[in-house]
């Protein structure tokens, strides 16, 4: 396959530093070579521009925290990303999640596109319901149309992600008003307790059924999905989140599938981590989904 590499160095959404740096720990945790060892021709383009938070204010427009500089980073993903074409598989490596607000219009060539967000949190947050106002909390309800009006149509002003497009696993925290719009939305979500009762392989079988509608189908992988042991250097760590081997075989399961068409790897905060573990953990996690077999 043909693997196309673009790095977000982008830690504006976050409500911490850090995470800007985590493009170059994939790297420097061989992500690249991982997938080379696979058999995949990969092509890294590079990173986007993205501004240093020091250079401006805070509160660029709207009391919207970083809100200009978000959506030019995003912007300029969503048009490298959707100039590579629907042969190329592109791997987004961030960066705080609100990348995934220019990533996921960007991979999905204008095409219906199901949604897997395996994260800690939903993510569904909008301007209005947000406790923190840190951007990396509202993608997901972005990318269905809500909140900022520019930051809800970085993919064209039709393009959108249906509610009932979008499976979410490794759920274990959710702002109050954020569940009322989660709920209404009708999205699906697997929360930490699901994983427990159903385990993680039912629960991929599920999604891939649910998603089989979907002409392109997005994989957005936030480290913080994954527990605090095991990936330290995320800036939101919630205790109790996917062990190694859930991580891996919801990545095998879906690779097998054969539908998955693009990925983000986000949230990698090496200012966190200890030795680089987290970044080394999510090139794994990559490796699996892009076909590694023990046999
Ligand atoms: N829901 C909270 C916390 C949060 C969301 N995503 C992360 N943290 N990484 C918020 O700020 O919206
Ligand atoms: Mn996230
Ligand atoms: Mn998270």
């Amino acid at each position: 396959m043909d693997i196309s590499i673009l790095g977000i160095p982008m830690d504006l959404g976050a409500g911490r530093r850090g995470v800007d740096m985590g493009p170059g720990a994939l790297r420097n945790a061989r992500l690249n070579a991982a997938l080379r060892e696979l058999g995949h021709r990969v092509h890294d383009l590079g990173d986007v521009a993205v501004t240093i938070p020091e250079t401006v204010d805070r509160l660029e427009s709207q009391g919207l925290i970083f809100k200009d500089s978000i959506l030019n980073a995003c912007t300029e993903s969503y048009r490298r990303l959707s100039a590579l074409g629907p042969e190329v598989f592109p791997i987004s490596i961030g960066g705080d999640h609100s990348m995934s607000m220019g990533t996921v219009p960007g991979a999905s060539q204008g095409r219906r596109t199901g949604l897997i967000w395996v994260d800690a949190h939903t993510d569904y947050n909008t301007p209005g319901s947000s406790p923190s106002g840190n951007i990396h909390g509202m993608p997901v309800a972005h990318l269905t149309g809500l909140g900022d009006p520019q930051l809800s149509s970085i993919g064209g002003a039709g393009w959108r992600v249906d509610p009932s497009d979008i499976v979410m696993i490794g759920i274990r925290s959710v702002d109050t008003a954020e569940r009322q719009l989660v709920r209404e939305a009708g999205i699906k979500v697997y929360t930490m307790k699901d994983v427990d009762q159903m385990g993680i392989s039912r629960i991929a079988h599920e999604t891939l059924e649910r998603l089989s509608g979907v002409e392109r189908l997005h994989v957005s992988f936030d480290a913080d999905a994954l527990d605090p042991t095991l990936c330290p250097g995320v800036g939101t760590p919630v205790p109790g989140g996917l062990s190694y081997r859930e991580g891996h075989l919801l990545m095998e399961l879906f690779a097998e599938s054969r539908r998955v068409t693009s990925l983000d790897i986000v949230e990698v905060n090496p200012t966190l981590d200890t030795r680089n573990a987290t970044a080394e953990v999510m090139v794994g996690m990559a490796a699996s989904l892009m076909g590694q077999q023990i046999m």
